[in-house]
């Protein structure tokens, strides 16, 4: 009896032990698996139309390993702004960054790392100071109000914003300095069921999925470390720790591929699972902010051969199309910096993943363009079941967005 409980405690003991990873006994691969979260919420109309972002440098954790990223208002994916078409909005960007720059690099290479600004992807807008000018320069300690006209014919859709000095762009984007920005659908514009899934009304439905890359593998340059290093990052902000029994560092640990830390996380998570309904709707908005990685979106059932969940796309890029449909070959494109919006059914209680998919026909037609293959998120179905109908028609195009094919040319 007391021999089998010292193999019993021994064997706990040993199990503990071995999942047991830090910084210096690091293990993987990553797992995550923490529940699916949007980011926070900035309704503009709420706070006076007023806006404040503020730029650090924080932690950020994913299972054991805690890296020093560069932030909005402290969060990997900074929260989601919802603007409304029409509105003049002040949105005060402050460098807290205190750590001087490196010396100034040559004409386009990367530096800078401490001077950032703010760019909206893909609204229309005026690229005029104080609106969306890409030339504006906020040093350390300082801070800028930038005055947006959201113009009152801009089309409600899924948008971004990032900084967009020029030399620290990729490095800035890459640590995490990015977020949704969403013009808010009209709700007199909307089907009831595409209502019932779209903010402002429905915002428990309405999910943003901003993705990032978290990568130290040194495959190629999506490696964080080698884009530390080329833009001259304060050594304090790396990751030098000397590993366990051995003579390696941390660093040098994360950045060797056969230990592939190369993930594609969601709103900052690694692998998230979002729980729903059978039959429930909800709207996906699908931000590819991963840099440069072009990404291919499905949903697999993780029984092989089993049915999936049903997918339409309804908007490409923020805008929205003339009747949702589905997927090309069965998966979306998502170049680096787009978008699309999906409404998601799945009928079927089980667990499916969300992936990105290329197969070797694909990589033929794709050149040089880097790609990210790999699994994405969980969705649990459990529950009871609801009924969701998908909308036979969607949102009208603004005047400036009308089909000009069948427009005579005079
Ligand atoms: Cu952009």
């Amino acid at each position: 009896m007391l021999k089998n409980t010292v193999i019993l405690v021994y064997v706990c003991l040993e199990f503990t032990l071995s999942q047991e990873c830090s910084h210096t006994s690091p293990c993987t691969p990553l797992k995550g698996g923490l529940a699916f979260k949007n980011p926070s919420q900035i309704h503009t109309w709420v706070q006076n139309l007023h806006v404040r972002i503020d730029v650090d440098v924080h932690d950020v954790t994913v299972d054991w390993l805690t890296v020093k990223r560069r932030l909005f208002n402290g969060e990997f994916t900074a929260p989601t702004i919802w603007i409304r078409a029409g509105e003049r909005i002040i949105v005060t960007l402050a460098n807290n960054l205190k750590e001087p720059n490196p010396p100034k690099p040559e004409a386009n290479k990367f530096g800078f790392p401490n001077t950032t600004n703010l760019h909206t992807h893909g609204l229309h807008i005026s690229s005029q100071s104080p609106r969306d000018n890409p030339t504006i320069v906020v040093e350390p300690g300082q801070q800028y109000d930038y005055i947006y006209h959201v113009h009152p014919d801009q089309q409600a859709g899924t948008f971004w914003y990032h900084p967009h000095y020029h030399g620290s762009v990729f490095f800035q984007v890459l640590s995490g300095l990015k977020g949704a920005l969403i013009v808010e659908d009209n709700p007199f514009l909307l089907l009831p069921s595409l209502e019932a899934v779209s903010c402002p009304l429905n915002c428990e439905h309405d999910l943003q999925m901003v993705f990032s890359l978290f990568q130290y593998s040194s495959q190629d340059s999506g490696d964080f470390s080698k884009a530390q290093r080329d833009i001259g990052d304060y050594e304090g902000f790396r990751l030098n720790t000397a590993l366990d029994n051995s003579d390696q560092t941390l660093e040098e640990w994360l950045e060797d591929p056969a230990n592939n830390i190369r993930y594609m996380l969601v709103n900052g998570l690694l692998n998230p699972v979002l729980q729903i309904h059978p039959g429930q709707m909800k709207r996906f908005r699908l931000i590819n902010a991963g840099e440069y990685n072009t990404l291919a979106i499905e949903v697999v059932n993780t029984i092989p051969g089993e049915p999936s969940c049903s997918v339409k796309e309804i908007a490409i890029d923020s805008i929205y199309l003339d009747v949702p449909r589905e997927p090309r070959l069965g998966r979306t494109y998502l170049p680096p910096g787009g978008r699309a919006d999906w409404l998601v059914v799945c009928n079927e209680v089980g667990t499916y993943e969300m992936r990105s998919t290329f197969y070797d026909e694909d990589k033929a037609s794709m050149g040089e363009t880097h790609y990210f293959t790999g699994p994405i998120m969980t969705i649990k179905v459990s529950g009871f079941p609801r009924n969701s109908d998908f909308p036979h028609i969607l949102p009208p195009k603004p005047s400036f967005l009308q089909d000009l094919r069948d427009v005579p040319s005079e």
